[in-house]
This record gives C-alpha cells, sequence and structure tokens, in this order.
C-alpha cells in the first residue's frame, strides 16, 4: 500500500511555537526556526518546491515568482492582513489560491492606532526619555511638558473597514469627534453609534481635521493617497498617524512638512521603504516632533496565535478540497 505524501508548506518567518507544532502534526511543514528572512532567491525557490506557501509582510510574491514555469504553489496562505506584498492578480491568473488573516489583528492595531493617537500630543516617549535617558528633571513645574488636549478634538479617519471603526470606536471614547473618508459611508446605524461625519471629498476632510489617521490598505489606488498636494492641505497643528502602510503617504513630502513646521506632527508605525526609516524621521523623532514605531500595530502573542489558526484553517480546508474562508481575490483590493 502506497502511503499518501503530505504537502509541503513552507512556513518564512518564525511563528509561535503552537502553531508551528500543529503545522508539523498537519503537514510537511518546513520552518523557519532562527526567523532569517528568506532572499529572493530563496523564495523563488520555495515556490518551485513547495505546495503551500507560508509568507509574511516581509516577502515579496511577485508576478516573476508566481509565473516561474516550474511554479508548484497552489495556495499562498498570507500570514497577514495587507496582500499588498503578493501579487494576487498574477496568482489569481495562474490557478493560485491566495488567503489572508483578517478580523484578528482589528482590535489590536486600534488599540495601538490609539495609543499613537494619545502619544504624539501628550509627548508620551519625550517625557519617558526624561527619566530614562539621564537628563535632567529638577521636578514638577506647572509650564513644563506640556502637551495639547486630546478631548474635543475632530479626528479624520481615512479607510473606515473593520480597523478604522474599531479606532473610532475608541476615540469616542476619549472625546474625540470622528469623521471619515471612505469609498462609500458606512451603514446608518454605524454612523450613527460613532457620531461619525462623512466626507466624500478626502481633500475637504483633510483641511478641517485636528488629527488624521490612516486607516485604508495599501492598493494601487491607494499609492500616494496622501500625495504633496494633499498633504499641504493638512492644518499647520494638526498631526497623522500611520498604523497601515507607509505607501499611503508621500514620506518624504511629510517629513518636509513636519521640518518647516507647516504640519504639527505625527505617529507613524508603518514607513514607505521599511524597514529603512529615513534619519530625517529619526531626528525629528528626538526632537519631540513625531513618535516612531517598528511596524508593531498588530504585535501581541495573542494576536500572532490567532493570525497562525487562520493560516492553518485556511490550508486545511483548501487541502480537504473547500473554499478556504479568507480567500482574497483581485477584485476586493
Ligand atoms: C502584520 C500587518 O503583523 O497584517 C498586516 O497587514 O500590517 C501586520 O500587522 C504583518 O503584516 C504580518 O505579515
Amino acid at each position: 500500500m502506497s502511503v499518501k505524501k503530505k504537502p509541503l508548506v513552507v512556513v518564512t518567518r518564525k511563528l509561535p511555537d503552537s502553531i508551528e507544532t500543529r503545522m508539523r502534526e498537519l503537514f510537511d511543514a518546513r520552518l523557519n526556526l532562527d526567523d532569517t528572512p528568506l532572499s529572493p532567491e530563496q523564495i523563488a525557490d520555495a515556490a518551485r518546491t513547495a505546495d503551500v506557501l507560508v509568507p509574511t509582510v516581509t516577502d515579496e510574491i511577485t508576478a516573476e515568482v508566481i509565473n516561474q514555469p516550474d511554479c508548484r504553489l497552489r495556495l499562498i496562505a498570507h500570514f497577514g492582513n495587507g496582500v499588498d506584498n503578493i501579487d494576487v492578480a498574477a496568482a489569481h491568473a495562474r490557478g493560485i489560491t491566495v488567503t489572508n488573516t483578517p478580523k484578528v489583528l482589528t482590535e489590536d492595531t486600534a488599540d495601538m492606532t490609539m495609543a499613537l493617537i494619545l502619544a504624539v500630543p501628550r509627548r508620551l516617549v519625550e517625557g519617558a526619555s526624561v527619566l530614562t535617558e539621564g537628563k535632567p528633571w529638577d521636578g514638577w513645574s506647572p509650564t513644563w511638558m506640556l502637551g495639547h488636549r486630546v478631548g474635543g478634538k475632530r479626528l479624520g479617519i481615512i479607510g473606515m473597514g473593520r480597523i478604522g471603526q474599531a479606532v473610532a470606536r475608541r476615540a469616542r471614547a476619549f472625546g474625540l469627534q470622528i469623521h471619515y473618508h471612505n469609498r462609500r459611508p458606512v451603514a446608518p446605524m454605524i454612523a450613527e453609534e460613532l457620531g461619525a461625519t462623512y466626507w466624500e471629498s478626502l481633500d475637504q476632510m483633510l483641511a478641517r481635521m485636528d488629527i488624521i489617521s490612516v486607516n485604508c490598505p495599501h492598493t494601487p489606488a491607494t499609492f500616494h493617497l496622501l500625495s504633496a498636494r494633499r498633504l499641504k492641505l493638512i492644518r499647520k497643528d494638526a498631526y497623522i498617524v500611520n498604523t497601515a502602510r507607509g505607501e499611503v503617504i508621500d514620506e518624504e513630502t511629510l517629513t518636509k512638512l513636519i521640518e518647516n513646521g507647516d504640519i504639527g506632527g505625527a505617529g507613524l508605525d508603518v514607513y514607505e521603504h521599511e524597514p529603512l526609516v529615513s534619519p530625517r524621521l529619526v531626528r525629528l523623532a528626538k526632537a519631540g516632533k513625531v513618535t516612531l514605531l517598528p511596524h508593531m500595530g498588530s504585535a501581541t502573542i495573542e494576536g500572532r496565535v490567532e493570525m497562525g489558526e487562520k493560516v492553518i484553517i485556511n490550508i486545511k480546508t483548501f487541502l480537504d478540497n473547500h473554499k478556504p474562508p479568507d480567500r482574497v481575490l483581485p477584485g476586493m483590493l
């Protein structure tokens, strides 16, 4: 009797132990225990040998990788929500299914967005560094380390999907007025719950907000959505928070406008040329104008385990010849 071979699943980065163990039980899983990112050649090689690839945001799954004549992949089970690192159209054209891990990172990402919304005006990192970096602190003073109140300000959310709405819920509890720009208005019940004002014109919204939060995915349509022209519409004392993707903002222009005092500041978790962070942004952070985080919006152990569980469900249902729950189709982007 011939023994059925388990499908080869290549996982590009180190995942939580419980997820890796379950993957080994279910599949012929090739793990990356030391977490060294794969080179483009190694990714191309994985596509030629594996039935299923489990990439993350740090892997570029290009049309070139997908269109190799001997590409063996049947499923790309992405460990992540955003799929801008995968050429979904090329995969689809080649009959390769793509899945992602939506919903499980919504609340964690919204928490981190709220943390940045608070951190910038309340000078959180600057204040903390006084104590940790040996700077002098002579004690409390009524006029020292003053920031700006968050309550009562207007927050303009760009992209009112799951994460945008979760940010709005939190922000409302902090007394912010919720405004948003989206392809379509949200359902009336949600708009009422959030007390949210819809702007079909992003330009109009940008010019009126105190705080702007980017919560839309990066797609060809949203690349540099905050272009140089649009960034110049933003008020001098306003600031921008981005926990979505760096590519949505023209980072060079944003940096220049903050340096020149034409935009108040920014709280950034993502960068246009990640993992490169421009030294000019780092200088602005040291000057207390911006708060920078290293792409950790969804970085909770609970979230990573749930992402891994979603990846396993997507692979298992696919291999059992069912439609995986989190399929990504080109038309969705
Ligand atoms: C993930 C993210 O950690 O899922 C996303 O879209 O931006 C991150 O929070 C990362 O993408 C994992 O691949």
